[in-house]
Parts: structure tokens; sequence; C-alpha cells
């Protein structure tokens, strides 16, 4: 599995079933009587997720550990901390997980050390997501062919696009060719494409992106309407690949034409188009679309919410994306990420920014720095203890790359 995304989302409501799925996955798992559970990045949303999150992630991971089922891990772009501070070690520390990312360096190349999963002695190797892609660096001075020759039965996890096996519609998302992974393994897990996806590719076989355990947002609500894992068996001639779906809140997406309408007849619109329907425990996510009269600040959203919710939907979210009003010129939908548009940002000004003897590239280097700087503070958290975090994570990462001196130099604080 991959993009679990767990404490994701903003709605109680979502992140919850977010969280339902995950157990359930893990319960299907258990029955199912696997050897080993993959992880391929993004287990969690954060680095530093909220204690409610950890501890039933903890308990889940828990009875996994007692049943003897192994679970091999690497970090996503999500929960991958560049200072090494992700819950993902304490888990690890705990037992309740083991990361598949060690590696030595030797002479300018980057040797894995993987480890042996002791029921089935197959080896298992990954390389860690970063935010921006930045672990394309990693795989440059990757020895692909140390493990290429490397004996026995052998899996890869890894957390990143690949420039063949991309999507369609995520065609501006950064990614890497195939060839930067090492050829001939067994299977090849993947994540941070949050789309389910299967390929075969020369030497790559079984390259397998199981999609978001979860959607993770209301594009993929919309488009995926669900997630799920793979059960994969070997039973000598070959793996065997199941999608395993999990529904915890069906997802009812409700198309309501609004051209010509007006705003104060919305309610009745949306009353017409659910008379038959059975909302019961579902996600409902109303998508309007078409030019309405009057102000879209009129329409009672709040009274809409009630009415779906009493007719059993355990959440409601609109669309309003496709509304058009007088007022309001229609804003395409901007073809920027915000990614994409703050790495523009800072191509065009790296030239002022001065570090000497920087060893990290400067674009990379203010991606990194502006990440652990945005960390938001954590429900319950208090001021203090989050200033001085991120304060100490901030120095922790400067004196990582030898730039604490320069810090000192240019500034009094
Ligand atoms: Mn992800």
């Amino acid at each position: 599995m991959a993009d679990l995304h767990l404490g994701g989302w903003r709605e109680d409501t979502l992140r919850e079933i977010g969280i339902k799925t995950f157990e359930k996955a893990i319960d299907i798992s258990i029955q199912e009587n696997v050897d080993f559970i993959l992880i391929s990045g993004d287990l969690f949303d954060s680095s530093n997720p909220t204690i409610d999150v950890m501890a039933k992630a903890a308990k889940k991971l828990y009875e996994l550990k007692v049943k003897g089922i192994s679970v091999y891990v690497i970090e996503g772009s999500h929960d991958f901390s560049p200072t090494g501070r992700t819950i993902l070690k304490v888990f690890e520390e705990a037992g309740l997980l083991k990361r598949v990312t060690s590696a030595e360096e030797s002479e300018g190349r980057l040797l894995l050390k993987g480890t042996t999963d002791e029921k089935t002695k197959i080896r298992l190797y990954g390389i860690s997501g970063i935010r921006g892609s930045l672990e394309k660096a990693t795989y440059s001075v990757l020895d692909r062919e140390d493990l290429e020759q490397k004996e026995g039965q052998k899996i890869f996890l890894f957390h990143s696009a690949i420039e063949e096996l991309r999507p369609n519609n995520l065609y501006q998302m950064q990614s890497m060719p195939i060839s930067l992974l090492p050829k001939g393994f067994m299977y090849y897990a993947g994540g941070h494409i949050h789309e389910r996806g299967e390929f075969e590719l020369g030497d790559y076989k079984n390259v397998v992106f199981p999609g978001a355990l979860f959607p993770n947002n209301i594009d993929e609500l919309l488009s995926f309407k669900g997630g799920g894992f793979y059960l994969v068996e070997d039973d000598g001639s070959g793996l065997k690949k199941s999608y395993i779906p999990i529904k915890i809140a069906p997802v009812i997406i409700l198309e309501i034409d609004l051209e010509g309408t007006h705003t104060i007849n919305v309610e009745e619109k949306i009353r017409l188009a659910t008379d038959k329907k059975d909302l019961k425990n579902s996600i409902v996510i109303v998508k309007f679309k078409g030019n309405i009269e009057g102000n879209l600040s009129d329409i009672n959203f709040k009274k809409i919410n009630l009415y779906l919710e009493n007719k059993g939907a355990v959440l409601v979210k609109r669309d309003t994306r496709e509304i058009k009003t007088k007022q309001y010129k229609e804003i395409k939908n901007s073809s920027f990420t915000k990614e994409k548009l703050e790495e523009e940002v800072i191509i065009r000004h790296k030239d002022q920014i001065k570090i000497k003897e920087c060893q990290i590239e400067t674009v990379s280097f203010v991606k990194t720095f502006m990440n652990l700087l945005s960390r938001e503070k954590k429900e319950g958290e208090k001021k203090d203890d989050y200033i001085k975090d991120i304060l100490r994570e901030s120095i922790d990462y400067l004196s990582k790359n030898n730039l604490l001196e320069d810090l000192n130099e240019t500034t009094s604080t």
C-alpha cells in the first residue's frame, strides 16, 4: 500500500475515514495471513502528526507485530524530514515498522544496504521520496549495478513519479525515467502517484502503484471515489496481484446544473435531485456548474448541508469551481501548482541568495528550508514550543550543511 496520508484532511470526518480505511486494510491483511506489508511512502500526512493519529497508527501496527507480520516502509514526500525527525523513526525504534532505506556512501556512489525478510528471505531495498522530487539527486548517485548483481528475490520500494508511467492528467508533475531504478527486481512497490496503476516495461516487471489508500483531496474524491491496496501472492509461477478496494463511506457525487437558476432556487434544485437517493453513511460532493442569476454568497450552503446530512450523509463537500455568475469572471483552473509557482519564484531570485560554500544546490536548499519554516502549529502545541521546534529544526538543517556559520555572521538573532 502507499500514500495513506494518515492525519490528512482538515475535516474530522474525512480524517477519521482515512484512519478507518487504514485499520480495515490492516484487518484484511491479517485475515489473509500475509507474510509482510509494504508501505511505499506517505504513511502519514506529515513527519510530525498529532498524538491521536500516532496513537491510532501505533495500535494497529502493534497488532501486526503481535501476529508476526513485518511492515517495511520508506518515507514519502509528506512524512520525510530533512533532519531525520520523523515519527517513522520513533515507530522504527519501537519495532513497529522497518525502514528499508539504509545506505552507505563509497567513492561518491550510494550503496543500499537493504534488509532481509526473515520469513521469506526476500531482500527489500528502497529510496524515500522528498518534497519537490528532490530524491532525484539520490538516484543520480545510486549504485544500480551493485543492486542488480545481488542474489535472490528482491523488492524495490520507491516514492516517485515515473516519466513513462505517469498518468496523462499529471503531465506537469516532476518525474524521472524508469531507468533510474535497478533492473530485474521481482516487484517494484511504488508510491507518490495517487492513481492506481500496474505496469510492465522491459526489464521492469510488476511495477505497481496501488494509489492512495484513501483520497487525499476533493479532486481525488471526485475522480477515484475511494482507494485500496494490493494483495500480492507468489505461487511459484509468478506474482498474482489483486486489488482490494476499501469502502468505509461511499462517495456520492451530485451534479447540479444551475444554468439560468436564480440563487433562491438552488435549495429546491438539490431537494429534487436527492429526492429518491439513499445518502446513508455517504460522503456527498455537490458539484455545481452553470451560469447562475444573483450572488454566489446568497446561496445558503449551511442549510443545504444540513438537509443532506439529515438524509444520512456523514459529510457534505461542495465544488463550486464551475459556477459562473455575472459578477465573477471564471478563473481557469491554473496550470500551476503551488509547488511549481514557488519553484519559479525561487529560480527567478536564486542569484540574490549569497551563501558561501554552499554544498547543496540553491533551489533545493531554499525549497527544503522553506518547507521547514512553513510547518503549521499543531493543535494543542504551545506557541513557545512551536517556535523553538522550528528554530531547532532549522539550525539542525543549516549545521548539517555547514551553513550555520554563515547564519551567525549575517544575522544578529
Ligand atoms: Mn502522497
